[in-house]
């Protein structure tokens, strides 16, 4: 293990036991995660920890920190947990008192602002390392976790993977996890909760039948055959994959390496024959997180699955489902919803993506990033990930940050930002341009380097622009 990691489960640990003290003293407590699969999983990981711990605690998902919930947390008087959130914030939390002590277990890049009084803030870039692919939310809660001395949770690695898929971590080589995720990733395959495999990477590939999983694969997003079942099976018909096998559908984990070889070969082909790039079939294939402990064919059995499942919930709005799920309710009519959900989900985006590139003027190349429009189209909740998916499977090859825009709820407009993998952009920091940028017309922002997001106001959009262009000059 590097001296850095060991640095910094060593003082994790450390803080978390001053985090025990706490939580028995000011019951019962608030946690608040973020709206994401990372986040979603580490509120889960705390809160059953906690349970476990024999402490009384509320948990909530938010979209975002907002001033009302930190008054409402802060005036409490209880001990509050900040779960993959926070880091970014500390000058707005240190407006606050916080009598009964606050944690903020977070990766996203610290404000360079002291922490608040009273507080705890454990994050990885303190000890030198990589919150971007080292460490996500989930993992940094499952660390707190386990210095929780006299509280089991091992089987609560999992999730720590699922939230570190969640937030796109598998950038080693073959898409896989390295830093401290790869250390609990060996942890949980040493207690038999895990195993790890090198396959296609299609949505479903234990749970569904393929011509499914392929119909369902969004990102990347292959035009006439993303979103439509009958082209799928004609597709798959052709190449001579037979669907079914003594009566039952055959998923993906069923077929042969040989028919995997052809099938990715005709991707490949298909890809070439209508012009669009082939290169976003790179990351089609690379390694698989089996969860040993769900059942076959379920949606949790596979981690970069399970995170989709709980991303999809909360982005459609279902933050209690998503964490009931990951606290692991495995009720027939959970997940029954959360899969119906997850349906819905994908159909959506699969609609929004063809929208987008159909409709001129909905991609515009502004020189140093692509501006792509989505006001009227795109609700706030999924306009992060339809950004990823144009930024990695349309865009990708230009190598430039994409900036969307849709309306918010909160009546502005939300910014989400993305750099492609393949970026040849140095010293980009879209985490550092988006608050900055934000922050020019009154609005606020930030994130990661790669990926960042901003709320600005309505009218302020051309401004918030002009001052995008600045930044990133
Ligand atoms: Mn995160």
């Amino acid at each position: 293990m590097s001296e850095d990691y060991a640095k910094f489960i060593d003082g994790a640990r450390k803080l978390s036991e001053t985090i025990y003290e706490w939580v028995y003293e000011n019951q019962p407590v608030i946690i608040l995660g973020h709206n994401d699969a990372d986040g979603i999983s580490a509120t889960a990981i705390i809160s059953k920890t906690l349970y476990r711990a024999g402490v009384r605690f509320h948990a909530r998902i938010l979209r975002r920190l907002e001033a009302s919930e930190l008054e409402r947390a802060s005036s409490s008087g209880r001990m509050t947990i900040l779960c993959d959130m926070g880091s970014g914030y500390l000058s707005l939390l240190s407006k606050y008192s916080w009598n009964g002590g606050l944690a903020i277990l977070d990766h996203h890049k610290p404000e360079l602002f002291e922490a608040p009084s009273n507080s705890i803030h454990i994050n990885p870039h303190l000890y030198g390392l990589d919150g971007v692919s080292e460490i996500s939310g989930s993992g940094v809660a499952y660390i707190v976790s386990k210095g929780f001395s006299r509280v089991e949770c091992k089987d609560l690695a999992v999730l720590a993977i699922v939230g570190a898929l969640g937030d796109m971590q598998d950038i080693d080589v073959g898409r896989s996890l390295r830093g401290v995720n790869k250390l609990i990733v060996k942890e949980a395959e040493g207690e038999g909760y895990l195993t790890v495999q090198r396959d296609l990477l299609l949505p479903g590939r234990e749970s569904r039948p393929i011509h499914i999983a392929l119909a369902s694969l969004v990102n990347p997003f292959i035009p006439g055959l993303s979103g439509d079942e009958d082209a799928c099976i004609s597709f798959l018909s052709k190449l001579g994959i037979s669907l079914k096998e003594s009566g039952r559908w055959r998923t993906l984990s069923d077929l042969s390496k040989e028919e995997k070889q052809m099938l990715f070969n005709e991707l490949l082909r298909y890809l070439a024959e209508n012009s669009y790039p082939t290169s976003i079939l790179r990351d089609l294939i690379g390694t698989v997180y089996i969860l040993q402990k769900e059942r076959r064919f379920s949606y949790m059995r596979d981690a970069r699955e399970y995170a989709s499942l709980l991303n999809a919930c909360s982005r459609m709005g279902l933050y209690g489902l998503a964490l009931t799920i990951a606290m692991g309710d495995r009720g027939d009519d959970t997940i029954a919803k959360a899969e119906s959900t997850y349906i819905d989900y994908r159909r959506k985006i699969s609609s929004y993506i063809r929208t987008i590139l159909s409709e001129p003027g909905r991609i515009i190349s502004m020189g140093k990033f692509y501006l792509l429009k989505c006001l009227d189209l795109v609700e706030e909740d999924l306009l992060s990930v339809v950004t990823s998916i144009i930024t990695e499977s349309y865009l990708a090859d230009r190598g430039l940050p994409v900036i969307a825009l849709s309306g918010a709820s909160s009546g502005e407009v939300k910014v989400s930002a993305r750099l492609p993998r393949s970026s040849k952009v140095q010293n980009m920091d879209l985490g550092l341009v988006m608050r900055r940028a934000a922050s020019r017309v009154g609005g606020e922002g930030g994130g990661h380097s790669v990926a960042a997001g901003a709320y600005i106001a309505k009218g302020k959009v051309e401004d918030f622009i002009a001052a995008l262009v600045e930044e990133m000059g």
